[in-house]
């Protein structure tokens, strides 16, 4: 029986800056803070993960430092407590403390990483994967202008990129896609409102039922699967959840109730792997389409997605595009590359890329060391 016993937990503040700022309907983002977890067993080995909340509380109520106050007050003495047989149980561990999905999360893929090196397995296989390859996606943000827009989008369908998601918000919405679907006809393209819209708007977004889209995500506030029911009945396009899901229960409510046709899943919003793994195979028996979204995440976050968009059911691309598109220099090695839309998934043990120890050194803000009392 393979045991997890945690020497230790090093919490890596970095803060990074991307190459474009990135606009949603909710802000815009110049630069990335973040955690890497380092957790290190007892024999001196290190499974990494990373945490996916932001600075400011605008996509959900978390953020960097209530990352930090969950993990370092909560979580991580509930890790020390006991070796641990199976990730599995570090969700079950952390039950008693109610949501801080991205906190519990960030850890929770830390012990993934651990446990798949122990075994001398991908991360990918150890989750039960089973593609070779992935097809990905890109999501643009908010541009100065449709003309900036256009040109933004030309480049990525260049570069190969299976399917366009356009960020959308009041007065950006459907003139603009109606203009991107113009210039390309035939690609697979999708709107993301972030919850700008309300049950007022239902009219401007039964339009875009005339464009041929994917889908809408998360037209609708939130916290939301109601009026998203009430939406989904009213418009062809298929609306997909991102926000509303924080769990597979809301998983099965959302489906139930017919607030959507697909659902995006994001490890960090939904507490981990474990978590995403149970969320894929409720989908799988639905035959509700998945995919996995993005937290513009580095290289080690970036890691995470791509082992779990290799599970069968992940049958749409989702928004894991290449480190290059964010990062001047990412903190693994190799960095994320995308060939024609295409991830090949590593072969090497658990992540199954080297974190690059001295660009996480150059980004690094602050660093602390928790050492197991026990
Ligand atoms: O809604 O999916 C989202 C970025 C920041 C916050 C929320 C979202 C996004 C993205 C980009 O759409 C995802 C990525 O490229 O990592
Ligand atoms: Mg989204």
């Amino acid at each position: 029986m393979i045991h997890i016993d945690i020497r230790e937990v090093i919490l890596h503040r970095l803060v990074m800056k991307l190459n474009d700022p990135f606009t949603t309907s909710f802000g815009s983002f110049q630069e990335k803070e973040f955690f890497v977890i380092e957790i290190i067993d007892q024999e001196g080995r290190s499974g990494f993960g990373e945490s996916v909340a932001f600075s400011s509380p605008w996509y959900s109520e978390e953020t960097v430092e209530t990352n930090a106050h969950m993990m370092k007050e909560f979580l991580i003495p509930l890790l020390f407590k006991a070796p641990l047989e199976h990730p599995n149980e570090v969700s079950e561990r952390f039950k008693p403390i109610r949501r801080n999905n991205m906190a519990k999360s960030a850890l929770e893929g830390a012990v993934w990483d651990l446990f798949a090196k122990k075994n001398n397995q991908t991360l990918a296989q150890t989750l039960g994967g089973e593609k070779k390859q992935i097809e990905v996606g890109i999501s643009i943000g908010i541009q100065p202008s449709i003309h900036d827009l256009l040109k933004v989008v030309g480049t990525h369908v260049e570069e190969g990129y299976k399917r366009i998601k356009i960020k959308i918000k009041p007065g950006w919405d459907y003139e603009v896609l109606k203009e991107v679907r113009k210039h390309f006809p035939s690609i697979s393209m999708m709107g993301d409102a972030n919850s700008a819209y309300t049950l007022n708007d239902i009219e401007q977004l039964k339009k875009l039922d005339d464009l041929g889209l994917m889908m809408i995500e998360q037209p609708l506030a939130h916290d939301d699967i109601i009026d998203h029911a009430k939406l989904q009945a009213a418009i062809q396009t298929p609306v997909c959840l991102d926000e509303s899901i924080h769990s597979l229960e809301d998983t099965r409510k959302a489906i139930e109730l017919g607030s959507c046709q697909i659902i995006n899943v994001k490890i960090g919003r939904v507490g981990g792997l474990s978590e995403s793994i149970k969320i894929h195979d409720l989908c799988q028996q639905k035959g509700i389409p998945i995919w996995c979204g993005g937290m513009l995440e580095a290289g080690i976050g970036r890691a995470h997605n791509i082992a779990l968009t290799s599970l069968p059911h992940f049958t749409l691309p989702g928004d894991t595009a290449a480190s290059a598109r964010y990062w001047e220099k990412d903190i693994i090695q190799p960095e994320v590359i995308v060939e024609n839309g295409v991830i090949t998934i590593p072969d090497h043990p658990g992540l199954g890329y080297e974190v690059n120890r001295s660009v996480l050194e150059k980004y690094r803000v602050e660093k602390t060391v928790l050492v197991n009392p026990n």
